[in-house]
């Protein structure tokens, strides 16, 4: 019998099929249905999901479930949810959701460096006014999380000019940026980053990781882009230190819940930009090529590719 994979996601019908379609002729080994569709006696039978950010109870009607590959980087909904059931998962990692990330991470940097906020404003008060410019090179943009997305989000930067530094778990060598770890690195990084990119996992260990102390450390005028997630940030004292001017603009494209409330604040500061969690979406050609290799792969050698180390939270 052929094997049988789940679908899961939660995302549009539609797309939902041109997911199930694509991979399935990427892994022509397994018949590949979305986990609602499964029968009872199917149900049973899968060993193998590919999700899509799914909402984790949905994978609990599989009794006999081991390996889940996720077409998203971050699976910490996963980690969390589903820590009892023992299973293994395998997040995206795909060289072109980091081109991505790091044309997201150039993007709003420039945004910021180039003053564009602030000429918005003067744009909106008819004003004409020259603002102060400064090299890229004076520039220092600091990157918290220097993984697959950090390391070329920070190549992109230094490419382009900017002094990068960057923050990780394990200390790093990567040309031409100052790769920085544990608590002095972290604290060094955030008083001499003119922008501060987030790019971490959302671990136990990252979670509030930017409350009070540390973004009041901060070097004064600075500007917070937040790409990874948002319990990783405290957006209240964010929103204050925005409006005491300790620091001047933040880009957020992740938040606590998605999509953001009506009724919240953030909508309106004058000092934030708004992004729909849009900085580093999954491509789906790239990212069925690779699940469909890693899966394919498995079913042929039993090989799995790198497990997300449930105990480290990424
Ligand atoms: P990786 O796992 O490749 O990299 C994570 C980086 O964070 C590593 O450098 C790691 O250190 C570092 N890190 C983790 N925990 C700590 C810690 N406690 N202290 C210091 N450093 C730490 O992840 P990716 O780069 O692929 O993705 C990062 C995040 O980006 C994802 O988890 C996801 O939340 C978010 N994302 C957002 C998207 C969007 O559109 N907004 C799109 C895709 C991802 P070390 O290298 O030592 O392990
Ligand atoms: C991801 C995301 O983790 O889009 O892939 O946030």
């Amino acid at each position: 019998m052929q094997n049988l994979i789940a679908f899961a996601g939660q995302i549009e019908e539609t797309e939902k099929c041109h997911w199930i379609s694509r991979l399935s002729k990427k892994i022509p080994l397994a018949d590949i249905i979305a986990v609602e569709d499964l029968t009872v006696d199917q149900r049973d039978l899968v060993e193998i999901a590919i999700v899509a950010n799914p909402d984790p109870e949905t994978l609990s009607v599989l009794p006999n479930l081991k390996w889940v590959h996720s077409v998203w980087a971050g699976v910490e909904r996963m980690i969390e949810q589903l820590a009892d059931q023992n299973l293994m998962i395998t997040r995206l990692k795909d060289p072109e959701l980091a081109r991505t990330m790091a044309e997201a991470s150039l993007a709003w940097t420039l945004y910021i460096h180039r003053n564009m906020p602030e000429y918005a404003k003067q744009q909106r008060a008819k004003k004409w006014k020259e603002l102060p410019y400064r090299k890229a090179s004076q520039v220092t943009v600091g990157i918290l999380g220097l993984g697959s997305l950090g390391a070329r989000s920070a190549e992109v930067l230094r490419v382009n000019g900017f002094s990068v530094h960057g923050w990780s778990r394990t200390e790093k060598q990567l040309e031409g940026i100052r790769c920085l770890s544990g608590d002095s690195g972290l604290s060094n990084l955030l008083c001499s980053s003119d922008i501060l990119i987030v790019l971490l996992p959302l671990t136990n260990e990252t979670r509030g990781l930017l409350g009070a102390r540390l973004l009041k450390s901060m070097k004064k005028g600075a500007s917070v882009i937040n790409f990874a997630r948002g319990p990783i940030v405290d957006v209240a004292i964010l929103e204050d230190l925005l409006d005491t001017g300790h620091l001047s603009h933040a880009v957020l494209d992740v938040f606590d819940e998605e999509p953001l409330d009506p009724s919240s604040t953030l909508w309106s500061h004058p000092d934030i930009t708004i992004l729909p969690h849009i900085s580093a979406p999954t491509d789906m050609e790239t990212a069925s090529e690779i699940v469909g290799a890693n899966v394919m792969r498995f079913l042929e050698t039993g090989e799995l590719p790198e497990i997300v180390d449930t105990s480290r939270g990424y």
